[in-house]
């Protein structure tokens, strides 16, 4: 910043000259002659200085003015939930401000939020989450999803799943808490979740990579072993979608009411369930049908070689619907804790099909109608739109070209193709918005570009056409309108998740952050508002809400459990605090009723001997808002937080003697230094 030059002003002439001047200050919306631009056009009004000192376009000024959030006032529309990538966690953003307002621990533990270190519900949440291999620290979150009514998101619960190891996990949007992971039986990776049934009977999923399989068995990480060939691969291997049955009272996954649809050993990639016409039906792409394995060390091609031979790959298209019939008629079989509609059932009952989709493609997504199901080329530059109508009718009508080596009949591309759109270079995911536009991201092209859709979610002439494009910075993966995949999107604004951020940002090392832009997608052209460098990643996928539709709790009633949101058998009052010594088993258990109250740890003094289950449940019984208590013993590991009437177990084993300190470690209140405590370890 400094002084401005008068070549500078000149050349920036939406200040002197009055009519420029005018523009730029009727635009930005403060009406020109109040503060803008000074009666006269000579360039003295403040907000124009201030752009100009800061060598601000009057373009960028306006961006700035458009999303820009003052502390205290309520400007943002949408609340956007965003994948955290390999982080494993999720982000929430309001918008358009593109402010950051929380992280949320799924699964990689996080001691702020006390998750994973020491407190016993995250733990559980991470325990039962983890396979018979390992315990699972970390994942990798790609696509998020909001629980529905009549297609709709209600705003109750999220869920994000884990590519990583074939998870998913559950988040409460009372309280933006992780609730619940579950390790889905019988895949060894997953990619095309999550997506909420239209009233949210369901949350589909489908594996990534083929496991090996069992017949009659399925997969289970850690003991199913078959030899990677190719021939066992064929043979041996399997893709599958599940369908985890949502109970949205609790907000939890029930297996036992859950189902599988075991694919061929293909990699399924993005699905979508429909709604509209396409209720009842989930639409996956797939790539690698040539069922490469690769083996580059092996003699073979490099897989991404062997996995691009064919023209063609196939869309799979489940009638959800029917094989939920199967399973209660018992026509499934169980395999580790879940019904699967077996390869075979699925031919012969009529519940899997494909169509010919060009050629390894990405994205599979729903336009708000519910009539075209639209996929990325990614290496062809067409965005293909299939008709869901064409092919529910040449199902009915059994036109196929074929089947595939298992019997999965195929429709004939032609048939069920509603048109092909030439977008441009590597596109990926398709977003809508409330005036039958698609919109899709263009990976190589750098570009998010737009395009008319057909009836009736467009009813105007020139459907199928491409109408507007953008450059974006750089290297976009998903891209996300405001409730797209809903049948009603608002429209308004586009965030581009972006890769690669190269020359947008202050070099902080040689890793850039992710960068997120905000896009305005209301007027004719599309237009760049703001770019969010996100300092964790990676995003994948996003959503964004509108705000009105989300009720948070503002405070926990004094000893619930985030768990349940009902009160803790372990829920205390002031005064009623109290240590206990008993034997479990054969292990001595010190177990400890403690409050939390600015700026008072009772007790503050714990002692335990050597070898002792050390159980602390804090109630931390503030009412007021915000007035949050943190829990952190040196050396031992344990951190947290405790929010205003929140009830949280930690426990750990107390192994080392020695006498150690604890303390609040959220600032509270003046007093907040002197909120600690002592653990005190006899030696046994
Ligand atoms: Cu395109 Cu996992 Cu949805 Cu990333 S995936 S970009
Ligand atoms: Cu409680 Cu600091």
């Amino acid at each position: 910043m400094g002084t401005i030059s008068e070549k500078k002003l000149k050349r920036r002439e939406f200040l002197g000259v009055a009519g420029a001047g005018l523009a730029a200050g009727a635009a930005i919306g403060f009406g020109a002659g109040r503060l803008v631009t000074q009666p006269g056009g000579q360039g003295t009004g403040e907000l124009d200085k201030l752009a100009l000192q800061r060598g601000l376009e009057p373009e960028e000024a306006r961006s700035a003015l458009r999303i820009f959030n003052p502390g205290g006032k309520y400007l943002d529309e949408f609340i956007m939930i965003s994948s955290g990538g390999h982080s494993g966690q999720a982000i929430i953003l309001g918008i358009p401000s593109m402010r950051i307002l929380k992280y949320i621990a799924v699964y990689t533990p996080d001691p702020w939020q006390g998750y994973g270190y020491g407190n016993v519900e995250s733990r559980e949440i991470l325990k039962k989450g983890s396979s018979d291999v390992r315990l699972l620290t970390g994942g990798d979150t790609h696509h998020p999803d909001i629980s529905r009514t009549n297609a709709e998101w209600d705003g109750e619960w999220a869920c994000i799943g884990d590519k990583l190891s074939a998870r998913m996990a559950i988040i409460s949007f009372k309280d933006f808490a992780t609730k619940e992971i579950v390790r889905m039986p019988n895949m060894g990776s997953q990619h095309g979740g999550a997506h909420f049934t239209p009233n949210s009977e369901y949350v589909a999923c489908g594996s990534f990579f083929p496991t090996p399989w069992e017949p009659g068995k399925g997969y289970k990480p850690g003991s199913t072993y078959i030899q990677l060939t190719e021939k066992n691969y064929a043979d041996f291997y399997r893709g599958q979608n599940i369908y985890l049955a949502f109970d949205r009272s609790r907000g939890r996954f029930d297996l036992t009411r859950s189902f599988q649809v075991e694919l061929p050993p293909y990699v399924q990639d993005l699905e979508a369930v429909g709604w509209g016409p396409s209720d009842g039906w989930t639409f996956m792409n797939s790539i690698n049908t040539e069922r490469a394995i690769g083996g580059v060390m092996e003699g073979r091609p490099a897989l991404e070689v062997a996995a691009s031979q064919r023209d063609f790959d196939y869309l799979h298209i489940i009638n959800w619907k029917k094989a939920e019939q199967l399973v209660k008629d018992g026509k499934a079989k169980e395999m580790n804790g879940i019904k699967v509609v077996t390869l075979d059932t699925a031919v012969k009952e009529g519940i899997l099909f494909f169509a010919p989709e060009p050629k390894s493609p990405h994205g599979c997504d729903i336009s708000p109608s519910g009539r075209y199901v639209l996929v990325g080329g990614k290496l062809a530059p067409v965005v293909t739109a299939y008709d869901v109508e064409k092919i529910k009718q040449n199902i009915v009508d059994q036109r196929f070209e074929g089947t595939d080596p298992y019997g999965v009949p195929i429709l004939r591309f032609e048939e069920v193709k509603a048109a092909q759109v030439e977008v441009g270079l590597g596109p990926l995911h398709n977003e809508f918005d409330d005036a039958g536009h698609g919109h899709v991201s263009c990976f190589i092209a750098n570009e998010v570009v737009r395009y008319n859709l057909g009836p009736p979610d467009y009813t105007g002439s020139n459907t199928f056409t491409v109408i507007d494009r953008i450059k974006i910075q750089y290297n976009i993966g998903h891209l996300a309108t405001t409730e797209s995949g809903t049948a009603s999107p608002k429209g308004k604004y586009l965030v581009a998740l972006n890769k690669w951020s190269i020359d947008r940002f202050p070099n902080v090392g040689p890793l850039l952050p992710q960068n997120l832009q905000l896009i305005d997608i209301s007027g004719e052209k599309m237009q760049l508002l703001y770019d969010l460098p996100i300092g964790l990643g990676e995003p994948h996928y996003a959503k964004m809400i509108s705000i009105d539709k989300l009720k948070p709790l503002e405070v926990y009633a004094v000893g619930t459990d985030p768990a349940t949101f009902t009160v803790s058998p372990n829920a205390i009052r002031k005064g009623q605090e109290r240590i206990e010594r008993h034997q479990v088993g054969g292990t001595w258990v010190s177990e400890i009723w403690g409050t939390l109250l600015r700026s008072t740890m009772a007790p503050d003094i714990i002692r335990v001997k050597q070898g002792d289950l050390v159980r602390i449940h804090w109630t931390n019984v503030e009412t007021v808002r915000d007035a949050t208590h943190g829990f952190g013993i040196a050396d031992y590991n344990v951190m947290g937080k405790i929010d205003p009437g929140e009830v949280a177990t930690y426990e750990f084993l107390a192994d080392k003697p020695g006498v150690f300190y604890y303390y609040c470690t959220e600032f509270c209140s003046p007093l907040h230094m002197e909120m600690t405590g002592w653990l005190e370890v006899a030696p046994a």
